[in-house]
């Protein structure tokens, strides 16, 4: 499965998050396995360089994902 990482901004300094390499993931892994950690730095100044992550499908929605992402540090595990 390939994950697409788009980057929005609001404001000057546009967020930079580092080219991933593949991860290896086992179809059979526990619900809360952990994936990865994005690590995301924005150069803007107080509020304007906050990072919010949010998962997506393709298509615009949520439902069927089988990643959670929390939205404050990045960390992904699986749900499923
Ligand atoms: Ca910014």
């Amino acid at each position: 499965m390939q994950v697409v990482i788009n980057i929005a901004d609001d404001n000057d300094q546009t967020p930079v998050c580092p080219v991933l390499e593949e991860i290896p993931l086992d179809i059979s892994s526990p619900v809360g396995t952990p994936v990865t950690q994005l690590t995301v730095s924005d150069a803007d100044i107080g509020v304007n360089a906050d990072i919010e992550f949010v998962s997506v499908l393709e298509g615009g929605n949520s439902e069927g994902t089988i990643f959670e992402i929390n939205p404050l540090t990045g960390n992904i595990r699986t749900i499923v």
